[in-house]
């Protein structure tokens, strides 16, 4: 690892990169290896590999106990997930979302011809703004999907507050939010259900994989036979479905970082304190921060630059990974300015003024297993060249 001290060190300007290997946002988290291999070999003993296998059911028991909800509902993927609980929960017409999110949140929707209707994020949270929510409710909205950007949950009481004025239905999409809370409550509970990613670049993880998470039986019970094709037994099919199932090498990864997962929060946390230190006196550039009352899992290194700093984002970035630093812009340039849903509102960009000053200036950096306080420093010092902080 090089230090980098002034910019003629920078890779940019034709110097070697700082650091040798690639530092990635999403590296892999593997919790306990041998814990891993030992339920592989089990399976592969046991020749049961899906279809709601036993370490399944063990994993969906485990999540549920830890955010202390009635139902975890396990499937193949935290976009299936969303579908799924979409579709369970009946919506229809137009549905309200941010822009600023994973476009996942957004497909959900448009792939069941569900018209998403993008409302506009509070700045300062990077969360749906409940005053923009409330200016796109039309005849035709069913429902609202709030997301837990980063991990930090939106305003689930405001965004209630609002469906039950509106009877309108409300759930969340917490990709991000494995763990956390809200008023001391972990999510789970928020709106009628809440779903999670478990892609193999959350820190929590089953390769591919996520859930939905409620407190609601019958809602459960509908999505137990979605996920299955809706079948109840074996030759009896009482509901429509598809194939949202989780399979057993899944599961087995997930119990593994299940055992895990505490020190893997912690890492994540100190990494998190090391960018707030080495960030002191970088005038143009702001940590986004996590609340220290509640339960985070600091799973994302959100950095905003400031436009008037000088230094564009987009340099910053190319700079950052010159060196070998693979930061990020999620989620540029926003879900309204993709193709599919360009076309639907050309305009949008008037009234998502906050979603898109927020994507144009995000840069999230890497953290997880292979990142230190001195690989932090070193990341932060490129930063501190170029916007001579
Ligand atoms: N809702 C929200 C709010 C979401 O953020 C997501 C997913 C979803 C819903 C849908 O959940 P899933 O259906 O995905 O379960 C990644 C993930 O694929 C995606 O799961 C995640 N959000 C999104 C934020 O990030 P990309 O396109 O950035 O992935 P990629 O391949 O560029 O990888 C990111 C970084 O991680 C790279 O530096 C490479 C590194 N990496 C990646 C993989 C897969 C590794 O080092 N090892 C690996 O195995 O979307």
């Amino acid at each position: 690892m090089k230090q980098i001290n002034s910019s003629r060190d920078l890779a940019v300007n034709g110097a070697e990169p700082a650091f040798s290997e690639p530092l990635h946002v999403g590296l892999p988290t593997v919790g306990d290896r041998e814990l891993f291999l030992h339920y592989t070999e089990e399976i592969l003993d046991r020749q049961w590999l899906t279809n709601n296998g036993p370490l399944v059911q063990t994993l969906e028991q485990r999540i549920a106990e830890y955010h202390d909800v009635s139902h975890c509902v396990a499937m193949c993927s935290g976009t299936v997930s969303l579908e799924i609980a979409i579709r369970a929960l009946q919506l229809q017409g137009e549905v309200i979302i941010p822009s600023y999110t994973f476009v996942a949140t957004a497909h959900a929707l448009h792939w069941q011809a569900i018209t998403p209707v993008f409302a506009d994020i509070d700045p300062r949270t990077h969360n749906l703004d409940p005053d923009a929510v409330r200016r796109m409710i039309t005849p035709r909205t069913t429902g609202i999907i709030g997301v837990h950007l980063w991990g930090r949950p939106a305003p689930v009481d405001e965004l209630q507050a609002i469906a039950d004025e509106h009877n309108l239905k409300l759930m969340f999409d917490a990709a991000h939010a494995f763990g956390a809370s809200q008023g001391g409550t972990r999510i789970g509970s928020f709106g009628s259900c809440e779903i999670l990613s478990f892609h193999a670049t959350k820190f929590f993880h089953t390769l591919e994989g996520g859930a939905v998470l409620t407190n609601d039986d019958e809602l459960a019970e509908a999505m137990r036979l979605m996920r299955n094709f809706g079948f109840c037994g074996v030759d009896n099919v009482i509901h429509p479905g598809t194939n949202g199932k989780m399979n057993e090498i899944s599961a087995a990864m997930g119990l593994a970082n299940l055992q895990s997962i505490e020190h893997v929060i912690e890492h994540n946390r100190h990494i998190y304190h090391a960018y707030r230190r080495s960030l002191e006196g970088v005038a143009s550039v702001r940590l986004l921060e996590y609340d220290e009352n509640e339960t985070n899992n600091y799973q994302y290194i959100v950095l905003e630059v400031d436009e008037k700093s000088g230094v564009a984002r987009d340099e910053i970035v190319a700079a950052l990974q010159a060196e070998n630093v693979l930061a990020r812009r999620y989620f540029w340039p926003g879900c309204h300015r993709l193709k599919p849903y360009l076309e639907l509102y050309p305009n949008a960009g008037r009234f998502l003024v906050n979603s898109e000053k927020v994507s144009d200036r995000v840069i999230v950096m890497p953290t997880g297993p292979a990142m230190d306080e001195q690989k932090v420093d070193a990341v932060i010092s490129v930063i501190r060249v170029l916007t001579g902080g």
